[in-house]
């Protein structure tokens, strides 16, 4: 096996570029599943010397191929790595080893009445080592903040095998640089992620979820600044589902829409520790949006298992898309009063294209947007109509051209659209410092 990490030649790019736009497609021929972070350090000290090119992997689920090997790249899969080390229940801290798979994190601090503080699509299988690796999003981010809060210690083994060991259970630790905070976010590219202490907020005793139905963007707007005002502390998410995406769910899924119309779906959900005051705080918000008229219809479900439905709505709306064809996938974040224009002028943007939809829904709590367009198949003309046009866009709003997604091996060529030149520079730098020989995850996150 030999390293690709070398300098990249014209041909090498051409072949990338292809790979890029037509699918992510991982090749090798070695998985090496450590058990300990001497493990990893015995494999990253030996890859190095070797100049042997490695993809740290956890649970897969990332949708920009920032874990997929590109060409011959050994596979550092963290599966095995799964012992959850310790719980404070005191000060709500879990420390655990990387490959630990977010919902098992999850029901083990159940038990002591906590709870992780995100929480995605995916967390039946995505690792915790690549939610921070990635500094995953999900759909609570709203409440619980990103987790370059809520990461309080780290342990990551660099390309050398050096171990770099920033662990702590302090919430407050103002001693020197905080480098954890270089790791979190870089997609095992400065270095692999090992063991992590999270803090964990309490589990809520009180959970309610609304879906609610808007006629206009305007009036979702409206909705959310008094879902915020007149919710604030309980509020623990605010989804949007445009009425597309709310059809293909229907439609590819066989899910169920509770409400009979609406141009846009709001969910909500609030989590507190009284249920008696939740509920008099959101009813006091329904009855406002309803009595002003930016709401026109809505539900709240009764207990877990309508909860459970109405959450799926939103949650399966990529599974429902992929059900159509090809999806082009656009994670973006926009300031909130453009955040659904960018699907709008899409549509309009591709008119006429071999198109099927032009779909927008996510974080709308967070301004993050989720824009999706479909084909019947990989098409590389829509795929140049979109791009650059859509980075270009973003730009033009100082949004970011990935909210949460990361840009892996999909979007790394893209990074000037959000980032100054300068800022792009001393990536470089700390990539070239960290990893001289470029071995730790090659092609992923910054441009050649
Ligand atoms: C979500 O919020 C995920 O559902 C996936 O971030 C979004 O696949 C997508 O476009
Ligand atoms: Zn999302």
């Amino acid at each position: 096996m030999s390293s690709r990490s070398e300098a990249i030649t014209c041909e090498f790019c051409i072949a990338l570029q292809v790979r890029v736009l037509y699918c992510i497609t991982g090749a090798s021929s070695l998985v090496l599943k450590p058990k300990t972070t001497d493990d990893v350090s015995r494999i990253m000290a030996h890859c190095d010397k070797r100049h042997l090119a490695v993809v740290p992997q956890g649970g897969n689920t990332g949708l920009v191929g920032g874990s997929v090997p590109v060409f011959d790249e050994v596979v550092l899969s963290t599966a095995l790595m799964n012992k959850i080390l310790d719980l404070d229940e005191i000060s709500g801290v879990v420390t655990c080893q990387a490959g630990c798979i977010l919902e098992t994190l999850d029901d083990h601090v159940a038990e002591r009445g906590l709870a992780m503080p995100l929480d995605l699509g995916a967390k039946a299988s995505c690792h915790i080592g690549g939610n921070v690796s990635t500094s995953a999003g999900g759909l609570r981010l709203i409440r619980y903040g990103s987790l370059h809060g809520s990461v309080l210690g780290l342990e990551a083994v660099l390309a050398s095998g050096e171990v770099l060991d920033c662990m702590s259970g302090m919430r407050k630790d103002n001693t020197g640089y905080d480098l954890k905070q270089l790791l979190i976010g870089s997609e095992g590219t400065l270095g692999v992620v090992t063991k992590v202490a999270i803090l964990c907020p309490s589990r809520p005793a009180a959970v309610n979820v609304a879906l609610l139905a808007c006629n206009s963007f305007a009036d979702v707007l409206k909705t959310l600044q008094k879902g915020k005002a007149m919710l604030s502390e309980i509020l623990s998410a605010f989804e949007l589902i445009d009425s597309a995406s709310m059809m293909a769910v229907e439609k590819y899924l066989h899910l169920r829409n509770p409400l009979s119309s609406g141009e846009f779906y709001c969910l909500i959900e609030t989590s507190g520790s009284h249920a008696g005051h939740d509920e008099e705080k959101l009813t006091a918000f329904l009855d406002s949006v309803m009595e002003e008229g930016s709401v026109c219809d809505g539900t709240v479900a009764q207990g877990i298992t309508q909860q459970k439905d109405l959450w799926a709505l939103r949650e399966r709306v990529a599974e429902a898309l992929l059900r159509e064809g090809y999806t082009y996938k656009y994670d973006v974040s926009l300031p909130t009063r453009h955040f659904y224009d960018i699907v709008v002028d899409m549509r309009r943007h591709l008119a006429g294209a071999a198109v099927l939809g032009c779909y927008g829904y996510g974080h709308v709590g967070d301004g993050n947007v989720h824009l999706n367009v479909t084909t019947r198949q990989y098409d590389a003309d829509v795929g140049h109509r979109i791009e650059p046009y859509v980075f270009e866009w973003v730009r033009g709003r100082h949004g970011s051209i990935s909210a949460e997604h990361g840009l892996g091996f999909k979007k790394r060529d893209f990074i000037h659209y959000s980032k100054a030149a300068s800022a792009v520079a001393w990536m470089k730098r700390f990539k070239t410092l960290m990893d001289p020989n470029g071995i730790l995850n090659p092609y992923k996150t910054l441009p050649e």
